[in-house]
C-alpha cells in the first residue's frame, strides 16, 4: 500500500436491497488490491480542520454508506455502467493536530498513486475544500501533463488570499493558480451564488482570467450551453482537466449537510447533467467531491446527492469508454 494510505474507513455492508436483478453499487465498489487495472479509484480524505466546527471528516464514510441505496443502471441516461471497474483505494492518513502534515500526506499520497499506478480516474472524497490544493498539486506533480484546466463547482470563489488565513477551504484555488499549477484562463467556476461574495476574490478572478458562471447564469442560459463553454475554456491548450465539486454549489434544500450553504444554488438536475458531461469528456482526468458534512445533514440528503453526482459521472465515463476506449 502506498505511503500515507490506509484501508477504507468503512467497509461496505451488503445492501438491504438484495435482488439478483439489481447490481448495487455497494457490491460493485470493492477494495482495490493495488494490482488490477481499474477505471476509477475512490480515495477518502477525511480532513476537516477549520476555524469553526465541522463534520466533513466524516464525509468519506457517509458517502460510502450512501452507496447502499444505488444501483449501476441509470433510468435518466438509460445507461448501465456495471462493467466499469470502480474500486475503493482507501483513505489518506490524517494527523490529529497538524494541518500542514495532513496537506503533505494528501499531496505525497496522491502523487505516489499517480506515479505508480496504471491509468485510472481518481475520485477524491473530502473532507473540506482545502484538500483541493494538495490534490491539484499531486495531480500536476504525479502526471506529466503539460498544462491542466480546472472546472470548479462552488457557491463561493475560494480565491481568498492565503497570506491572511493560510491554506484553508477559502483560499485553495488562489494557492494553485499563484503557484502555476493551473493558469487562471483555464479555470472556470460554476454555480456561484448568494451574497457571500468577497469583492477582492471576484477582482482576482477578473485579473487572472478565471471565468465565473453564477448559478443564475446556469438556469438562464441552460446547463448544456454553459458547460460547453466551460469545457472549451478548461481545454484550451491543456491536456487534462481537474474537476472539483463543492456540494454547496447545489441549492441548499438539496444539499443541506454542508458548512456554508446559501439559497439559490444549482438545481440537482443541472448539476447531474453537468457532471455527466464531464464524465464523458476525454480530458477530464480527476474529480473531487467535497464539503459533505454528515453531522449537519438531514436524512442523508447530501450524501445521496454526492452519490447522485458520482453515478452521473460514471454514466458519462461509461459513454466515454464506448466512444474513445
Ligand atoms: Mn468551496
Amino acid at each position: 500500500m502506498a505511503n500515507h494510505l490506509i484501508p477504507p474507513g468503512l467497509k461496505l455492508a451488503r445492501s438491504m436491497i438484495i435482488s439478483p436483478e439489481m447490481n448495487m453499487l455497494s457490491e460493485m465498489v470493492t477494495p482495490w488490491d493495488f494490482k488490477e487495472e481499474i477505471d476509477v479509484g475512490i480515495i477518502g480524505v477525511p480532513f476537516d480542520f477549520n476555524r469553526n466546527f465541522q463534520g466533513t471528516g466524516e464525509g468519506p464514510n457517509a458517502i460510502r454508506e450512501a452507496f447502499l441505496a444505488f444501483a449501476s443502471r441509470s433510468h435518466d441516461f438509460e445507461v448501465d455502467f456495471s462493467d466499469l471497474k470502480v474500486r475503493d483505494i482507501g483513505d489518506i492518513r490524517m494527523h490529529p493536530t497538524e494541518v500542514l502534515t495532513c496537506h503533505s500526506n494528501i499531496r505525497e499520497g496522491l502523487a505516489e498513486l499517480y506515479q505508480e499506478s496504471p491509468d485510472f480516474i481518481p475520485v477524491v472524497i473530502g473532507g473540506n475544500h482545502a484538500i483541493a490544493a494538495p490534490s491539484i498539486r499531486a495531480f500536476r506533480e504525479g502526471n506529466d501533463y503539460k498544462r491542466a484546466g480546472l472546472i470548479d463547482f462552488d457557491a463561493h470563489n475560494d480565491l481568498g488570499d492565503p497570506s491572511f488565513s493560510g491554506p484553508t477551504a477559502g483560499t485553495m484555488f488562489r494557492q494553485v493558480i499563484d503557484a502555476g499549477y493551473i493558469e487562471g484562463r483555464n479555470a472556470v467556476q460554476i454555480g456561484l451564488h448568494g451574497s457571500l461574495a468577497a469583492v477582492p476574490q471576484h477582482e482576482y478572478a477578473l485579473r487572472k482570467g478565471v471565468r465565473e458562471i453564477p448559478a443564475r447564469e446556469v438556469w438562464r442560459r441552460g446547463v448544456d450551453t454553459v458547460m460547453e463553454e466551460a469545457i472549451a475554456q478548461a481545454s484550451e491548450d491543456t491536456d487534462a482537466i481537474y474537476v472539483s465539486f463543492d456540494i454547496d454549489a447545489i441549492e441548499d434544500a438539496s444539499a443541506p449537510g454542508t458548512g456554508v450553504p446559501a439559497p439559490g444554488g444549482m438545481a440537482p438536475r443541472e448539476a447531474i447533467e453537468a457532471v455527466y458531461m464531464l464524465g464523458k469528456h476525454p480530458k477530464v482526468k480527476a474529480l473531487d467531491l467535497v464539503e459533505v458534512d454528515p453531522l449537519k445533514d438531514l436524512r442523508n440528503i447530501t450524501s445521496r446527492m454526492a452519490i447522485g453526482l458520482l453515478a452521473a459521472f460514471l454514466v458519462g465515463l461509461k459513454e466515454r469508454r464506448l466512444e474513445h476506449g
